[in-house]
């Protein structure tokens, strides 16, 4: 047997910790997804950490993240954790049990966080208690075969041993967080719910696409976004499943009678389709966080004018089954714009991650004002009564989207052969419409793109400018002008706390 020493056992504390972990995370996962999706421990913990975190920490990760917003938020909580396990391991060897408590306190903090936040889920706090006390369990007993045992203290414990039983912990640990995850890939009832809908045709029908709305130029996005690659920003760390059979809509507040729908009743109602284009207020110029569908729906302003709207009310309130809430103008929901309780997205049903199986669309507004998904609430109200998740986090109380437009073409900070070229991109206005688009090298004269036909004033435009490229670098700016005759500023304006301004500006090299 090896002499014993002192660093040495540090390493197996720590490493004990670590797969006292990996088990209790295995373990959380496993009952998790046996039990409820949004219950698991990283869930609960991570959903409740976006909840509470300052405006611009969330800001900050959606500007370095994007999309990727969630995925970066998990893989740090997995180093945090990691760490904190390490930590407790080396607590449970100098200062036992602290090490064991860590494990024992966070599992209350997720089992209560969980509670919290699910509907009504009665054991939303099973996974994490059962996580918790995993946990504490395996450190203790992987701590008693870390340290020498009390009858030779001289010797050390059995190395052989303690690797036998961390390996094996932290392996059965990871196996049950495969399992666990597989076995929610597997059960995926909604999904299966959702690949059996059969939507109805649209009794208005959108216009087919103008031909000519799409340039086909190689690089510039098409004018109508696929689902598969369309932004998708939500505070939701688990996509919400929602079964459509199960689904109902509540239209209540300041309204003459209570609306309740279900999702066989909205299906049986006249169907609009109408492309719109969807955008996010954290989008930054030249960003990527904007999309246009072809979205079928019940337009809003029916379903109000059925619930019959008080004349003091001034916004609608809609809630998910998350908990999300939007504030809408009253006035973009009953108007003459095409703003939709939506089932359908390019011909499918809604997918899951964007609002399966209803929605809010409303053309001219940013998607946290209006485009609540996995809707199940309206409730009629005034903005002096009632504020939404971003708005009373310091967001603007209204979102108008700002007129903004874009260079796709050439990619910014590109090698861009010398001779004959195209410079293109997009520009949009919605609900205003896009008059034109003009573009300049290097400070030069302004020069007037050529605008693709626009689907509608709703939707985005594509426009393209023949450009002979000449060798050395260049800066190209572009600027929409608006069908009501405002010409996009120049003055920069970053995302919070009612929409990114400015042009866009992109540098290339030609040789
Ligand atoms: N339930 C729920 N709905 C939501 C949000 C959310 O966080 N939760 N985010 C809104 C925001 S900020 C935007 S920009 C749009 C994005 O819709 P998409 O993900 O389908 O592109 O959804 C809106 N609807
Ligand atoms: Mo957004």
């Amino acid at each position: 047997m090896r002499r014993y020493s002192a660093a040495r056992t540090r390493w197996r504390a720590a490493a004990a910790g670590l797969a006292a972990v990996l088990f209790a995370a295995g373990l959380g996962e496993l009952t998790a997804s046996l039990l409820a999706p949004s219950a698991s421990p990283f869930a609960a913990i991570g959903g409740g950490l976006i909840d509470i975190a300052p405006s611009w920490a969330k800001d900050l990760a959606i500007e370095l993240f994007g999309t990727g917003d969630k995925a970066a938020l998990l893989t740090a909580m997995a180093l945090v954790a990691g760490l904190a396990a390490a930590a407790a391991g080396l607590l449970e060897l100098w200062r036992r049990p602290v090490g064991t408590a860590i494990f024992v306190a966070l599992g209350i903090v997720g089992a209560v966080v969980a509670t919290v936040r699910s509907d009504g889920d009665l054991l939303a706090w099973l996974p994490s208690i059962l996580a918790g006390a995993a946990g504490a369990i395996a450190l203790r007993v992987l701590m008693k075969r870390a340290t020498p045992a009390a009858e030779a203290p001289k010797d050390g414990p059995d190395r052989r041993q303690f690797l036998v039983w961390t390996g094996a912990t932290a392996a059965l640990g990871a196996a049950a967080l495969v399992f666990g995850n597989l076995a929610r890939a597997t059960v995926r009832t909604v999904e299966a719910a959702r690949a059996a809908v059969r939507l109805p045709a649209a009794t208005t029908a959108a216009p087919a696409v103008p031909a000519a709305a799409e340039l086909g130029i190689e690089g510039l996005a098409p004018v109508i976004t696929p689902n598969g690659e369309f932004y998708r920003i939500d505070t939701a760390l688990v996509v919400p499943q929602v079964d459509a059979a199960d689904w109902s809509l509540r239209v209540h507040g300041m309204v003459d009678h209570e609306v309740v729908l279900t999702w066989d009743e909205l299906l049986a109602l006249p169907l609009q389709e109408s492309d719109i284009t969807l955008a996010c207020v954290s989008n930054t110029v030249g960003g990527d966080l904007i999309g246009n569908a072809r979205w079928l729906g019940y337009p809003v302003r029916e379903l109000l004018a059925r619930a019959g709207v008080s004349t003091d009310a001034d916004m609608v309130l809609s809630t998910s089954i998350d908990g999300f809430t939007a504030s809408t103008p009253l006035e973009a929901l009953t108007d003459d714009r095409d703003s939709l309780l939506a089932v359908g997205m390019n011909g499918e049903p809604l997918p899951l991650a964007h609002g399966f199986p209803v929605r809010l669309v409303v053309p001219g507004l940013y998607g946290y004002v209006s485009a609540t998904k996995w809707v199940t609430e309206l409730e009629v109200t005034r903005f002096d009564r009632a504020s939404a998740y971003w708005t009373s986090r310091g967001w603007s109380e209204r979102g108008p989207i700002k007129l903004q437009s874009r260079i796709d073409v050439p990619r910014d900070g590109r090698d861009v052969e010398a001779g004959s070229s195209v410079i293109a991109g997009m520009a949009w206005h919605q609900h205003v419409g896009v008059d034109g688009v003009e573009v300049r090298i290097d400070g030069g004269a302004w020069r007037r793109a050529e605008l693709a036909s626009a689907i509608s004033d709703d939707t985005w435009v594509q426009w393209s400018l023949p450009w002979t490229a000449e060798t050395g670098t260049h800066e190209i700016e572009c600027r929409a002008l608006s069908v009501d005759g405002e010409t996009q500023t120049s003055t920069p304006a970053p995302p919070a706390p009612d929409g990114a301004q400015g042009w866009h500006r992109i540098n290339v090299t030609v040789s």
